[in-house]
């Protein structure tokens, strides 16, 4: 099956001209375009039922209360979450990262206590445990990524010398947004458990590219947004399994996460509604279920053979280049790796490389990609990078290749 063929014509927004050339979208790690179906189920929605939830018993609240919690059911459904209960809508990764990290991590981490990372976290798997540690008294730790001229892939060799008892949470990226790598997720949960760590995936670029089954995975928190999988954004998910999340204090106030409200002290509802203080993003949620329709309509497995093709055809295509110094980041040449592909030219800078391909109608992206740490310690300020997705081509990648041969004759 080749869905890059198959659901073009899915994503209105892909059939124009930038800057008189046909758009080629290849930023789809920022952000990914939405299908008609996810733009029609939000359209519906606002046309039909819009209501607010849980408090009315009329008949539009009642219909926008049902879809609401229908589409906690098939997100669940999306991650194999045993209960719908276990999935808690937030405004996205960075959000769904930080309600752990002022949740649970305030109310069990003491000093001294550890937090793993890995130093190919993104911003928001970072600075929410920076924010966090700091309030404990906690000490960060980072996983190194291999060497700089090897497959930057993680230093499993090293994992033991990390991984050990005093470590109380292992926060990892299921897939880095800016190597390209995909993490041995249930291997790590694995040697986490093993030594009594909690375990948090950040599956903000796996979700909807990877087949992902949090059971399977065995972890204890998941965090995703809607806008990286074809779902609007403003919208995404942390999922927690369920004896935890009921342990863990609420982190915002207000209405629909009480019990009882008194004017001296107040009760809380169970997960999730605990952590789903005020009107929450109904349309949003609901945009994100079709989402999970749509991908799962196509299937996860064939979705992520052909991302991965496109990612090392793109990789090929830049080696092929020769061109003195360039810089590709994640797995070697020939080797496996996710549609994701950051690159360096020497001497020219990433964004006029942007800049250039946006003349030829090439959405690339540029910069630290919100991975400074990381990016500091392989000694470059920034990359390009192009990041393919279910509706991008062989063709794309043949307009991407041949930008780059451009922008090598015009800076080189
Ligand atoms: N984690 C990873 C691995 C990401 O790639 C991103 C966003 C986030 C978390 C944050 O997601 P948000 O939806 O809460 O913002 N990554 C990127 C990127 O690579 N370019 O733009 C956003």
């Amino acid at each position: 099956m080749r869905p890059g063929l198959d659901t073009r014509p899915d994503f209105p927004v892909l059939d124009q001209q930038v800057n008189g050339k046909p758009l080629i979208y290849l930023d789809n790690a920022a952000t990914a375009q939405k299908p008609r179906q996810v733009i029609e189920a939000i359209s519906a929605y606002y046309e039909r039922d819009n209501s607010n939830v849980h408090r009315g018993l009329h008949a539009l609240s009642m219909r926008a209360t049902e879809a609401y919690e229908k589409a906690r059911a098939r997100v669940a459904r999306f991650i194999n979450a045993a209960d719908p209960a276990e999935v808690v809508f937030t405004a996205g990764t960075t959000d769904s990262i930080n309600l752990v990290a002022q949740t649970w991590a305030v109310a069990n981490l003491r000093p001294g206590d550890e937090i793993l990372l890995t130093e190919m976290e993104h911003h928001s798997n970072l600075v929410p445990w920076q924010l966090a540690a700091a309030r404990a008294g906690a000490v960060i730790r980072y996983l190194p990524i291999a060497g700089a001229d090897a497959e930057h892939g993680l230093d499993l060799a090293r994992l033991d010398e990390f991984l050990t008892p005093k470590v109380k949470l292992f926060a990892f990226t299921h897939l880095s947004n800016t190597l390209g790598v995909v993490n041995p997720a249930a291997e790590l949960c694995r040697r986490a458990r093993a030594v009594g760590a909690l375990t948090l995936i950040d599956a903000a670029q796996s979700v909807g590219h990877e087949t992902l089954d949090v059971r399977a995975l065995g972890c204890d928190f998941l965090a995703f947004s809607g806008h990286k999988m074809c779902g609007p954004t403003g919208v995404g998910a942390l999922y927690g399994r369920r004896e935890l999340l009921d342990t863990m204090p609420p982190w915002r106030g207000g209405g629909g996460m009480i019990e009882n409200v008194e004017f001296v002290g107040s009760t809380w509802k169970p997960a999730p509604e605990r952590f789903e203080a005020g009107t929450p993003n109904i349309a949003g949620a609901i945009g994100l279920a079709a989402a999970c329709d749509y991908l799962d309509a196509l299937g996860r497995p064939a979705i992520s053979a052909h991302d991965h093709r496109l990612g090392e055809l793109a990789r090929a295509a830049l080696d092929e280049l020769g061109a003195p110094g360039l810089r590709v980041l994640g797995p070697r040449a020939g080797e496996p790796r996710a549609g994701i592909v950051s690159f360096a030219f020497a001497g020219i800078h990433a964004h006029d490389v942007i800049t250039f391909a946006d003349q030829q109608g090439v959405a690339l992206r540029g910069g630290h990609h919100c991975n400074m740490p990381m990016m500091k310690k392989l000694g470059l300020p920034s990359t390009a990078r192009a990041s393919f997705y279910l509706y991008n081509t062989e063709e794309d990648v043949a307009a991407f290749a041949a930008t780059m041969r451009k922008v090598v004759r015009f800076f080189g």
